[in-house]
């Protein structure tokens, strides 16, 4: 491909040929450096909260109906960081850094314009196969969102395949003293562009965002769909069963990486989400501070692996990425010698979650239950 430099074809080639046989976990994967971000999967749930003060307008309304419209304004206008910041920032997808065990990231946004701040905590609570967990939390404003997620990947017409497994519930503390709940499920992805050494996001089918008062589907489409354009998505948003009378339904359409109006109810023709203006980066905290985070903060841990993949010295970087994994390697083992296990910090395990096996019922999500991990809500100290 035309974006692979030519001293990598050949391993760019074989990468190639070997993803088609391999499948299920891509992570751990060796790939030419053309394409390695020195990003880790641990910093990607910031992508969450790129715009805080949609986050926080959804404490501010008054209703179940304008509540979840905010819900899905919020959740609509994360996607074009999640799905596209690579391409913008790198020129195209990138391999992240692979998180070990424990991994940890935080962070926050700065209270402005009375929103309130907004934190953020990632940790990587499973390494094979990776699986990230983190707590996104306006405090002043009681609104905070709980997730984890995996990917299984598969090859598929030229394209990998990601499924994405987990979901995030978000809770929002209502002035009645009440809490409403919605659960979020996560679209699927198609990495396309992979023979041009130029990988790009699509996304396909569909995810769900759900309460007990309202069903609302998000369809994915790309170029050549319903709308023709790239990133076209079109969300639904009904009364959930049994609960018409004074709440509306509506239609919205566009592109998620630009913008998109109501096509169909009380507001059709108004516009819904626009992404067009500047983001908010995540400001990383804790990154200076050893010892509470010590060598598992995620810049502090992968400092020297980034700066090589960063400055092109990929021979220090795949020499320290070793020594991680060396290191990481002796952990497990003295672990299973001591018969112990790596103690997550902010998570506990379980195998089931209720909240998304009942609102899961009212969309059609499969599978019907999922594991999820639970915040200890042990915050780190300021
Ligand atoms: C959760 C997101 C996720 C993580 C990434 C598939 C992927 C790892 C998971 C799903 C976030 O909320 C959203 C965005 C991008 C997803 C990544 C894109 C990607 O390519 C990687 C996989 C593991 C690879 O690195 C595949 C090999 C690579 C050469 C293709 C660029």
């Amino acid at each position: 491909g035309e974006a692979v430099p030519p001293a990598q074809r050949s391993s760019w080639a074989s990468f190639l040929k070997s993803i088609a046989s391999v499948s299920g976990d891509l992570s751990s994967m060796t790939c030419p450096p053309f394409i390695l971000s020195p990003v880790s999967l641990t910093e990607f749930p910031a992508y969450w909260c790129e715009h805080p003060e949609l986050f926080s307008a959804i404490a501010d309304q008054t209703t179940e109906e304008q509540r979840t419209l905010a819900v899905v304004k919020w959740f609509i206008s994360t996607l074009k960081g999640q799905y596209t910041s690579r391409n913008e920032s790198m020129g195209s997808e990138k391999k992240p850094l692979n998180p070990v065990l424990g991994e940890l990231f935080y962070g926050k946004w700065p209270d402005l314009n009375g929103r309130g701040e907004t934190q953020l905590l990632v940790e990587q609570v499973s390494h094979h196969p990776p699986i990230t967990a983190y707590a996104i939390e306006n405090k002043s404003k009681g609104v905070k969102l709980i997730g984890h997620n995996a990917q299984k990947t598969s090859f598929s017409g030229g394209s990998i395949i990601v499924k994405q497994i987990g979901h995030a519930t978000l809770t929002v503390q209502l002035p009645s003293g009440g809490v409403a709940e919605y659960l979020i499920t996560l679209p699927r992805l198609r990495i396309d562009g992979l023979w041009y050494g130029a990988p790009y996001i699509e996304l396909s089918e569909s995810s769900w965002i759900i309460s007990k008062h309202y069903v609302c589907s998000v369809e994915y489409k790309g170029k050549g769909y319903f709308s023709g354009k790239t990133h076209s998505f079109k969300a639904t948003l009904n009364p959930a069963p049994g609960l018409g009378g004074s709440l509306g339904s509506h239609v919205i359409e566009g592109t998620w990486h630009t913008t998109s109006k109501f096509t169909s109810g009380p507001k059709s023709g108004l516009e819904f989400h626009n992404v067009t203006g500047p983001k908010e980066e995540v400001t990383a905290i804790g990154g200076q501070t050893s010892g509470e985070m010590g060598d598992f903060e995620t810049r502090q841990l992968w400092k020297l692996v980034a700066k090589g993949i960063r400055e092109g010295d990929f021979d220090m970087a795949s020499r320290e990425k070793s020594k991680i994994e060396n290191d990481q390697r002796q952990r497990r083992k003295d672990e299973l010698a001591a018969g112990t296990k790596w103690p997550l910090k902010h998570f506990v395990h379980v195998d089931s979650d209720p909240t998304y096996e009942q609102l899961g019922k009212l969309g059609k999500i499969s599978p019907s239950t999922e594991d999820m991990y639970v915040f200890k809500e042990n915050w780190p100290p300021a």
